[in-house]
């Protein structure tokens, strides 16, 4: 797998056992651009994070919040991406005094399209076979959050926090949209019977998860577009899934056979899994579908 390498790469760090405080707060709501973000975790050293990618904020206070948060990462062959994503989002998460820990779920086999529905589906159940997670993030490796006042907790309503990407000029581009990056609580992603395990190559999952949604009349609740600002990284264009409008149309027949309560059917392998110095990787092999 090539994310071996990935965290050797990153700034090199100490790592101990207490974490380093938090020192940019955020009450102070100072919005901190990407470079500024950047230099920020570089320069502090903040980059301090347990083996495996899991940090929790070092506080005896339980009252500030006792929610755990597992961020998910479908991967495939985007070293670049995942190098400058692990920078970004841990210090981002840190500075909200986040209680998390990061999942890269990463796809090799035969299947030559990217099932990213599924990597969830299979991330989401070995992150909580490691710890017990209330809240989700799933999180493309390609977006990076470019304020802190965007808050990655999970709330009463499902939340699609890429609002506004620098691609589409900061605007959103259709209001059905639930790609991206999203937060979803435990107990409704198990409701919803996850992501379809069906769509695989580029588009469409989102479409259909919104569907579940709206079956589960599941509002989406989004944060404020002048908060919620991504940079995306730039890429090829990955190739497209060619059955995505026609899956699109039994959307609502398939949502509570086809997900969480069919993976086992999906012919995968966990290869293996392990902690890395800045995540948790959940290595999948994906046979061909064909
Ligand atoms: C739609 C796709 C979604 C995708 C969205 C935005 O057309 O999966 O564009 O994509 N739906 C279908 O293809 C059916 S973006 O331009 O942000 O990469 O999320």
């Amino acid at each position: 797998s090539t994310v071996d390498t990935v965290f050797q790469q990153l700034p090199d760090v100490e790592r101990g056992n207490d974490p380093s405080p938090v020192t940019v707060k955020l009450s102070s709501r100072k919005q901190l651009g990407l470079i500024n973000a950047r230099q920020f975790a570089v320069e502090s050293g903040s980059l301090d994070v347990p083996l495996g990618g899991k940090w929790r904020p070092p506080t005896t206070d339980q009252s500030v919040s006792s929610e755990k948060i597992a961020v998910l990462v479908p991967y495939r062959d985007r070293e670049e991406h995942l190098k400058t994503f692990l920078s970004y989002i841990h210090p981002f998460l840190q500075r909200q005094g986040r209680h998390y820990g990061i999942y890269v779920v990463e796809q090799h086999g035969d299947e030559p399209l990217f099932c990213k529905g599924l990597l969830f589906n299979i991330a989401f159940n070995a992150a909580l076979d490691d710890d017990d997670y209330d809240c989700f993030i799933f999180h493309d490796v390609d977006l990076i959050p470019e304020d802190d006042r965007n808050l990655y907790t999970c709330r009463e309503s499902p939340r699609h926090l890429s609002v506004a990407i620098n691609k589409f000029n900061y605007t959103l581009p259709y209001e059905q949209l639930f790609g991206g990056v999203t937060a979803l609580k435990t107990s409704h992603y198990k409701q919803l019977n996850g992501y379809s395990n069906l769509f695989c190559g580029w588009g469409g999952e989102d479409d259909d998860m919104f569907k579940r949604l709206y079956r589960h009349k599941l509002r989406v609740s989004r944060p404020d577009k002048d908060v919620a600002r991504y940079k995306m990284l730039r890429h090829s264009q990955t190739p497209l899934n060619p059955a995505r409008y026609s899956l699109l149309k039994t959307s609502m027949k398939r949502a509570s056979e086809d997900g969480l309560s069919s993976l086992e059917t999906m012919g995968y392998q966990i290869t293996s899994t392990s902690r890395k110095r800045y995540f948790s990787h959940i290595l999948v092999n994906i046979a061909d579908r064909n």
